[in-house]
């Protein structure tokens, strides 16, 4: 059973037949498995790489909702986070990671029998406890938490995932360039620099827009790699390494 949601999210993607009956083909070995550990939504995450936290609470409301706090999670793409689930209600919860296609077929699973998943994507804690999930979020797009227990949904607890593109440079944006002069003041910073591929510009000697925090990793006469764009009409530093 511990493998039924991977191999789930597994069958959807390849928009394989409705599984009808709520079974799935026994018989995966662990490395089978392994090849489907990650999933849309992302993979197991490590603890040694958490980049930061997230506390979610569920609970029931005085008007008989059931909720999640925050309603919503902001995700960059590539980030692992850490979430401390806690469970402030007086009912069974659980949190679960997924695309929303994914827990809407669970959830269809769990309508029918109530079954406990131990799946490193979610969570279940009895009313009172807390516990973690360590998710690594690979892909950008939109994605869903939600408590499948039935009823629990419909009655509010889900919400959604916003993984936002990775828009890092890549190497090959990166030029080289020594300062030569430095106006923290005026934001500008002087570099002789080598071609600017970003730009379409050959080496020359310029002026560059720079902020604060740019600034404060320069100094002059030092060699830099940076990147160089057009920033509301100014040739910026938008990048330093
Ligand atoms: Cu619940």
């Amino acid at each position: 059973m511990k493998n039924l949601l991977l191999t789930t999210t597994f069958a959807l993607v390849l928009g394989a037949p409705a599984f009808s009956a709520g079974n799935h083909s026994g018989g995966h070995d662990e490395s089978h498995a392994d090849e489907h550990a990650e999933m849309m939504v992302g993979r197991p995450g490590d603890a040694a790489s958490v980049d930061r936290s997230v506390d979610v609470t569920m609970r029931e409301t005085d008007d008989g909702d059931m909720v999640f706090e925050p309603a919503t999670l902001e995700i960059a793409q590539g980030e692992t986070i850490r979430f401390n689930v806690t469970n402030a209600g007086a009912l069974e919860h659980e949190f679960v990671l997924d695309t929303m296609v994914g827990n809407e077929a669970h959830k269809e699973m769990m309508a029918r029998m109530d079954m406990e998943h131990d799946d490193p994507n979610s969570i279940r804690l009895d009313e009172g406890t807390s516990g973690e999930v360590i998710w690594t979020f690979s892909n950008a797009g939109t994605f869903e938490f939600a408590c499948l227990i039935p009823g629990h949904y419909e009655a509010g607890m889900h919400g959604p995932i916003t993984v936002a593109e990775n828009v890092t440079q890549n190497d090959a944006d990166f030029s080289t360039g020594t300062i030569k002069k430095i106006d923290a003041k005026a934001g500008k910073v002087t570099i002789i620099h080598g071609p600017l591929p970003k730009l379409d510009m050959p080496a020359m000697t310029m002026v560059f827009r720079a902020d604060e925090a740019m600034i404060a990793q320069m100094s002059e006469g030092t060699d830099i790699e940076f990147v160089a764009e057009r920033v509301n009409g100014k040739l910026t530093v938008t990048a330093i390494k």
